[in-house]
Parts: C-alpha cells; structure tokens; sequence
C-alpha cells in the first residue's frame, strides 16, 4: 500500500453536522490532488483542541487551514489568532437567513487578524479548496500547471454554454 501524504491542507469543522455542506471544499483539493486531513472541533465545545491544533499547524506541515463552522462562527477566527498561517473562512448555511449569522461573524474580523472569507453556501467551499489550491501553487509548479488547465477548460465549458444559447435562440426565430 503507498504511504499517505502528508496532509497540506488542514480543513477543520465545527461539527459533523458542517460536514455535508462543506466537503466541496475537501472535493476541491482531491481534485487537485492535494492532501488534506478533516477534523471536527468546536472554538465554543473544544477550545483547548482548537488551540493545541492551530499552535501545532505549521510545525506539523500544514501550509493552510480551511475553517468551517456556522451560527456564532468563531473558529476560523480562532484559528487564526494562533497561527500566522493563511486561514480560510467558510461559513456554514444556517436557518437565520441562510447563514448571515455565519457569514458576519466568520468575515467581520478585526484589524490584524485576518480571515479570507468565502461565501455562504453555494459555491463558497469549493472556491475555499481552490484558493488553498491557488495559495499552494505559489511553489509548486504542478499545481500552477493544472490551475492553468483548469481555468482553460471553464473557458471551454462556457464557450459551449453560449454556443448552444445561440443555437437555441436562432432555432427560436425560425
Ligand atoms: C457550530 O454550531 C457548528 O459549526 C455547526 O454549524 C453549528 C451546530 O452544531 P451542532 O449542534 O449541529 O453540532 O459550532
């Protein structure tokens, strides 16, 4: 069996119940083929965890930590207060108007401590696994490679997607 990678990317969510909305993020970087570890801590239920883990990133290898959580969203924030790796905020749909609570308290943060926040829901995880991918291919030629593949293909699909809108709209006219 080949040895694992080490992981790279640290994803971490404020419950299992963050999981389902949030692992486009996870799709995002196996797409890339980029390691990354999951795990499951809360800044309100686990504390401690969440700053024995974000204090132990870098050394352990990690070159950015992807923070989900929804409602009162202080992890990502907490994350970042104790690690000077980039971390990225993804706040998790909630029922108060499709996670606005999650949103605010994951982007509004205070000068000096900063938190790259993605959107709420809809494709707000993937882009937070794309721009871990975009902040690794910083130093690593294959990444940067398949990022320019990948931005060329979306050329593509679009340029089909307006093909067959104006095949449609003349067969319309006829
Ligand atoms: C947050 O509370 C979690 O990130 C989750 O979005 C929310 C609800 O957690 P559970 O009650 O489902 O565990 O900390």
């Amino acid at each position: 069996m080949p040895e694992a990678k080490a992981p790279l990317v640290g994803l971490v969510i404020g419950s299992d119940s963050d999981w389902p909305k949030v692992r486009a993020a996870a799709d995002a970087l196996e797409e890339f083929g980029v390691a990354y570890e999951v795990r499951v801590m809360s800044a309100h239920r686990t504390p401690e965890l969440v700053r024995q883990y974000s204090t132990m990133a870098a050394a352990r290898g990690l070159k950015v930590v992807l923070a989900a959580a929804g409602g009162a969203a202080h992890l990502a924030g907490v994350v970042a207060s104790h690690t000077s790796l980039p971390v990225i905020g993804i706040p998790v749909p909630t029922e108060l108007s499709g996670g606005l609570d999650s949103l605010l308290s994951t982007a509004q943060m205070p000068g000096d401590v900063p938190v790259a926040t993605v959107g709420v829901g809809g494709g707000g995880p993937r882009n937070a696994g794309l721009l871990a991918v975009e902040i690794l291919a910083l130093a690593d030629v294959m990444l940067q490679t398949k990022l320019t593949e990948f931005k060329h293909k979306l050329g593509e699909k679009v340029g089909a997607k307006d093909a067959a809108l104006q095949h449609a709209l003349q067969r319309e006219k006829r």
